[in-house]
């Protein structure tokens, strides 16, 4: 039996973020769906999104309380950092990227891609191109943070790099991903070295959602 249940689809960059913590952490976990909108979904997640989880019968939903519920709940490699400046750093992180990265990044770039609305049945270039503009001032944000640094918090590896790095892998898969990521070496650099973790390559998802 596995250590915990998640509940999401692995292309949901939130979902993946949770597996991600699973897989840091060394416990197993099962991964599964229900029906969006459906009551039984609806009674572990009022909102209606995914991921959330179970644990015997403890349900949680959002996932930065999953990662860090996971983190505290069991043993292995803390995700998150001990020293109180790094600590608050993954703190402002995982709020920004909630908060102002997840809507241009995702809402209004790949998934516009992945699920066209357009004329023609193609992508809507009237949401993806002023997303793209708000993309590249995102990223210089992150750019400049990540100067000399190799993670979102400093010198610790954290639950703010476990949210990035699926939003950056989907953007990077994109069409315009490249050129996006041409005037950002740091975030480049530090994206490539998170991918390269046992972890992403364990529950790297085959398509985005
Ligand atoms: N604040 C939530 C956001 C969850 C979220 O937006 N999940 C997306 C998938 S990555 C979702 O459920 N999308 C489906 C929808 O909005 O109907 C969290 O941190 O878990």
């Amino acid at each position: 039996m596995a250590d915990i249940t998640l509940y999401g689809d692995a292309r949901s960059s939130f979902t993946w973020t949770t597996r991600l913590a699973c897989a840091e952490k060394g416990i197993t976990h099962e991964l599964a769906g229900l029906e969006f909108g459906s009551p039984e979904m609806l009674a572990m997640h009022p909102f209606g999104k995914i991921p959330f989880m179970r644990h015997g019968n403890f349900v949680l939903h959002e996932t930065s309380a999953i990662c860090r519920y996971i983190d505290d709940a069991f043993d292995g490699p803390p995700l998150q950092p001990t020293e109180i400046r790094e600590r608050a750093l993954m703190d402002q992180w995982i709020s920004s990227l909630g908060d102002y990265f997840y809507d241009p990044l995702i809402r209004r770039y790949v998934l516009q891609y992945v699920f066209a609305k357009g004329k023609d049945g193609g992508p809507d270039r009237s949401v993806i191109d002023p997303a793209i503009e708000e993309i590249k001032g995102r990223l210089a944000i992150v750019e400049s943070a990540l100067d000399g640094k190799a993670f979102l918090a400093g010198s610790a590896f954290s639950i703010a790099d476990m949210i990035l790095t699926p939003i950056l892998s989907y953007v990077r898969m994109m069409p315009e991903g490249a050129d996006l990521m041409t005037p950002c070496p740091n975030v480049t650099r530090v994206h490539d070295a998170l991918m390269a973790r046992p972890s992403f390559a364990a529950t790297r998802p085959q398509t985005p959602a």
